[in-house]
């Protein structure tokens, strides 16, 4: 197998290709000669293969060369760019790891060559006086980033967190001096003027560690419960503060890890200190993209998950905020702003008023700031003047979403100096192949040279980076992730990015949302079921009549239901679902489709993906004579009765279905597991990662659906025979998401990172602030331009722009 001839990490592509070529001259001479045969152009892996088995047409012979190294090489390659007599690869061996190499044809040497050198490669394809031009602007963003720590192995990808607290340990390792950047951590901890923790008087580490032991002496001698207050006033003189738990014993823990930190600090301990210091109380969350609202939203335009994972976001941050603070033993009431623009026209939902309480907190809002005012649309938007008049505060942390959130972010914590997480649901980038190379075909509809320039700007300007999952950040072996391909890309005639970003960089997290466990339950907790919305279910599911909410009828109700729920977009894949469904006899005759996407009339559509997709939906029906057996309901907007949905769909021993072609996350595969439903979903993107194969669900390939749809049919085969089987992936999948993804570990991680990351940002002061110069530079001599030339939408018909 060429998978076995893995590379040792010292060893370069560069060192060894030479050998490999010449083991096999004679084929690879014929191969070469075929790759630069018509002349310039970029290969996919795919077309590789393709000229290979064209070169090497006896399949013995293809096989032995492609058992070798260079078989191995060949398989790692992402693409190459031929520009005759050159063949330029980009190798990516594995996750985060890439390695750029160039064969001449005729001789087949090899050379290494730089990233730069690569892309010029690249650009000669598609823009040749831009990849000649010697002035072109080259993008470095590592050049910056001189004592950043870099993680070393693509499986520590992720734990940011983990790697800082690691680094920080041997920062704060040493004796009194290395701990001072803790003590003045600890000084500047505030709540509206007031200290907390420690005050003044403990000016240096020597004298925090003596009072630290003083109080604890004191603190033993207490019953455990004894509350804060009643030793509040012993504990000023000794210089502490408010802050350090409720009770003596939480103050005596709390103590007890932060003398241990200072005597010894280990990143365990580093990691306890940072949950429990009452560093953040105000957040604001940025998410200016598509109608944020809290109800009749979803499947507006560019509305969908983003919106659901900010709802249950703030729900749970609130609720964390509300325990840690408890804990602390402080009164302080936490804030959580969700900032959006205002829609005047708001198609019937609240997306027109400015502050709306958010359901189910206590303190959370949402600030509506507008884009458009009488005098015309809004070129500058400033909501930190409404922001702190609102919280009568600066924030302790900002978090953006999306292309749109994370820039204003990155913005507002610069100018007020505080700490910034930033999420992207799904990065636009690699959803459309070159769309680096091929900026300028697409930018009249798309503009993706200012979103890849607001992506990368708040990429490198974020303290910390909220993903849902590995791929998002690195990929898999095989396919790159998205911020991986923000690593080295090129926009011929706008600038060259040879350092982006690095995957390696310890700022990238994953914590991966959950589910609204009040909402999405499991099916067999009879007791908490909505038996009111029962009825409305029946007719939704059915009714034999067509009208606006559903078309198409189930003939035999005795079978089970294979459902799926998305937006009608073609990424979505609702009508790959439909037609691999309509062509499958052995599935239809074991259970019926039922799909919520969109809705059918096409003229009321104003997304020419989406009037696409709701013709081709009707079309296949048609096709597949699938009426009696397909039920179409329009897009939902109920949660709770959507819950419920789900539920139903689980008592008719069903499964849900994801088969989009790509999905970032997949909210749906984690609403449909919490309510018991086994559930397949598609192999390309963060599905393949929620779902262990075989184990808690199944992996669908969106390309083959034959292959597809046939996994589907053998299971509920199975579950014929088998009547445990059924309930066996349902458990097992409930079980994942216990384990894996659930709000309340999200909420906790992300608190974490806030405290660590802040501090972070402190010890790294001088690295941040060169970081912040570039970026500033970038996006006043870039981005600003860019927007500047957008032009302004106009009424008609609109080209998609995929919600996250
Ligand atoms: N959703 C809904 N009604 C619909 C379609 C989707 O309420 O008609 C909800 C769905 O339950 C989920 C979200 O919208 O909470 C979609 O999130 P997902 O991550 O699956 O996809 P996105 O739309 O964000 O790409
Ligand atoms: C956007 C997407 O495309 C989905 O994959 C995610 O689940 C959703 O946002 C929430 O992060």
């Amino acid at each position: 197998m060429a998978s076995e001839k893995v590379l040792k990490r010292s060893d370069s592509i560069a060192d060894n290709m030479p050998d490999a070529l010449r083991q096999s001259r004679y084929h690879m001479k014929r191969c070469f000669a075929r790759f630069v045969a018509t002349g310039k152009r970029l290969m996919k892996l795919q077309q590789i293969m393709e000229e290979v088995e064209q070169s090497i047409e006896d399949k013995q012979e293809r096989s032995k060369v492609l058992e070798g190294l260079l078989g191995y090489i060949l398989t790692s390659t992402k693409e190459a760019a031929v520009v005759p007599p050159y063949v330029a690869f980009a190798v990516r061996p594995n996750p985060g790891f890439w390695e750029f190499v160039k064969v001449n044809a005729e001789d087949l040497s090899v050379d290494s060559i730089t990233t730069s050198e690569y892309l010029k490669f690249k650009e000669m394809i598609f823009d040749e006086n831009w990849a000649n031009d010697e002035n072109a602007l080259e993008i470095d963003f590592g050049a910056t980033d001189i004592s950043t720590p870099r993680m070393a192995l693509s499986s520590s990808i992720g734990n940011g967190a983990g790697f800082i607290s690691r680094f920080m340990t041997s920062r704060l390792h040493g004796g009194c001096d290395s701990s001072k950047p803790l003590l003045d951590y600890l000084q500047a901890l505030t709540h509206h003027g007031e200290n907390l923790m420690i005050n003044g008087t403990l000016d240096t580490v020597s004298k925090l560690q003596n009072s630290l032991v003083a109080a604890e002496v004191y603190l033993s001698a207490l019953p455990k419960d004894t509350p804060f207050q009643n030793f509040e006033q012993r504990f000023k003189e000794w210089g502490f503060e408010k802050g350090w738990g409720s009770t003596a014993e939480r103050v005596r823990e709390t103590i007890r890890i932060l003398s241990e930190a200072l005597q010894a600090p280990d990143p365990e301990k580093l990691e306890l200190l940072f949950g429990r210091l009452p560093t953040i109380f105000n957040i604001v969350i940025f998410s200016p993209h598509g109608y944020f609202g809290q109800s009749d939203v979803l499947g507006l335009p560019d509305t969908g998950g983003q919106v659901v994972y900010i709802l249950d976001q703030v729900r749970a941050l609130e609720e964390e905020l509300l325990l840690r603070i408890k804990q602390q033993g402080l009164a302080v009431k936490p804030q959580i702003l969700v900032v959006t623009r205002l829609i005047p026209d708001a198609r019937g939902t609240k997306c027109n008023q400015e502050l709306e309480p958010i359901v189910d907190t206590k303190h959370s809002h949402i600030l509506r700031v507008p884009f458009v005012t009488e005098n015309g649309v809004l070129r500058q938007w400033d909501a930190t003047a409404k922001i702190l008049e609102l919280m009568e505060c600066k924030p302790d942390l900002v978090i953006g979403n999306y292309s749109d959130g994370n820039l204003v972010a990155s913005l507002m914590a610069s100018k007020l100096g505080i700490t910034q997480g930033t999420i992207a649901h799904a990065l636009e980038k690699t959803k459309y192949e070159d769309s680096d190379a091929k900026w300028k075909d697409l930018d009249p509809k798309y503009h993706f040279s200012c979103q890849f320039t607001s992506d990368i700007i708040s990429m490198n300007a974020a303290d910390f980076i909220i993903t849902s999952t590995y791929q998002e950040i690195a990929g898999s072996k095989d396919r790159p992730g998205q911020y991986e391909s923000h690593t080295a890309f090129t926009m011929p005639g706008l600038y060259r990015v040879v350092s982006g970003i690095n995957v390696f960089d310890p700022k990238f997290n994953i914590a991966a949302p959950g589910a609204d466990q009040s909402v999405y339950f499991p099916y067999t907790e009879r007791q908490r079921r909505l038996t009111s919305f029962s009825p409305a279910i029946e007719e939704l599911l059915y009714s034999k009549v067509d009208n606006e909410e559903h078309i198409g009828y189930l003939a035999d109700k005795k079978k089970p239901i294979i459902f799926s729920m998305a937006r009608l977009d073609t990424v979505k894949n609702i009508t790959g679902l439909t037609e691999w469904y309509g062509k499958n006899k052995r599935l239809r005759s074991l259970v019926n489709l039922v799909v919520v996407a969109g809705f059918f009339d096409p003229s009321k559509s104003k997304d020419r993906e989406e009037i696409a997709e709701i013709k081709k939906m009707h079309a296949l029906i048609e096709q597949y004579q699938l009426k009696g057996q397909i039920r179409w309901i329009a897009a939902q907007t109920d949660r709770y009765r959507n819950g419920e949905l789900y539920r139903c769909i689980a008592d008719s021993k069903g499964a849900f279905v994801q088969p989009a072609l790509y999905e970032a996350f997949g909210l749906t595969v984690i609403e449909a597991m919490n309510c018991g439903l086994p559930t397949f979903a598609t192999n390309q993107g963060g599905p393949a990662e929620i779902i262990v194969d075989g184990i808690s669900g199944f992996h669908v390939d969106p390309n083959n659906g034959d292959e597809s749809s046939n996994r589907i049919a053998d299971f509920f085969e199975k579950c014929k025979i088998d009547v445990e089987h059924w309930n066996r992936m349902s458990k097992a999948g409930l079980q994942r998401i216990y384990e894996c993804y659930t709000w309340k570990i999200y909420a906790k991680k992300v608190l974490n990172m806030g405290t660590i990351y802040g501090f972070w940002r402190q010890l790294n002061k001088e690295q941040k602030l060169a970081k912040q110069r570039y970026i500033h530079m970038f996006y006043n001599l870039q981005f600003r331009t860019l927007a500047r030339n957008l032009p302004i939408p106009s009424e008609g018909p609109q080209q998609p722009t995929p919600a996250p």
